[in-house]
């Protein structure tokens, strides 16, 4: 069954001043969505077809680059979107506790996260990620690759994780991604993370 491009949750002018309508509509429209159609061509024909794309992402290593690039691209754009809300707000609950535990607090996290999304050189994505032992760790990936890839440095399953390509955020904030990841905080859909965190 080929994959398909998921409709986003939200009007592409919900997330501003954070994140802009036009930003949004190239990202999911054509970025995202040419992840899609690369990655369906890409697994044409091979077992591949029957798999999630988490099953395809936790295998990666077994398929060609094309399939870890578009296939990762899909899988982490899937998630973005859904891990947006212009509701905004806080953690709570036992993800604060899991931040508190693992951070200090919650702004000992946002620190080092920030630090992981400026510090990754070139494209590619800043995570928050659950480990295999419960614990909450922050690491970040090159190009499309995610924590749930079997080549990942450090693996996990993404509660958070931000998209730090130039496309994510160039026609608002130029070359200021601090300035683009500073504002992703109003934006995070901590409803989502929680449910993340949990499962
Ligand atoms: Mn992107």
């Amino acid at each position: 069954m080929a994959f398909t491009l998921p409709k986003l949750p939200y009007d592409f002018n919900a997330l501003e001043p954070h994140i802009d309508a036009r930003t949004m509509e190239i990202h999911h429209g054509k970025h995202h969505n040419a992840y899609v159609t690369n990655l369906n061509n890409a697994i044409a024909g091979s077992d591949a077809e029957k798999l999630s794309i988490e099953d395809i992402c936790k295998n990666i290593s077994k398929y060609p680059v094309a399939v870890r690039n578009n296939g990762g691209g899909h899988y982490n754009h899937s998630l973005f979107w859904t891990l947006l809300s212009a509701k905004g707000g806080s953690p709570s609950g036992a993800l604060l506790d899991a931040i508190n535990a693992a951070f200090g607090n919650v702004d000992e996290m946002k620190t080092k996260f920030n630090a992981a999304a400026a510090g990754r050189f070139g494209s590619g994505w800043a995570w928050l990620i659950k480990d295999a032992s419960g614990k909450l760790a922050i690491t970040s990936t090159p190009n499309q690759d995610n924590p749930l890839m079997d080549i990942a440095e450090t693996k996990g399953t993404p509660v958070l994780g931000l998209d730090v390509w130039e496309h994510a955020y160039y026609l608002n904030y130029q070359n200021r991604r601090p300035d683009y990841v500073a504002a992703w905080w109003n934006v995070v859909n901590w409803d989502e993370a929680a449910k993340r965190f949990a499962s």
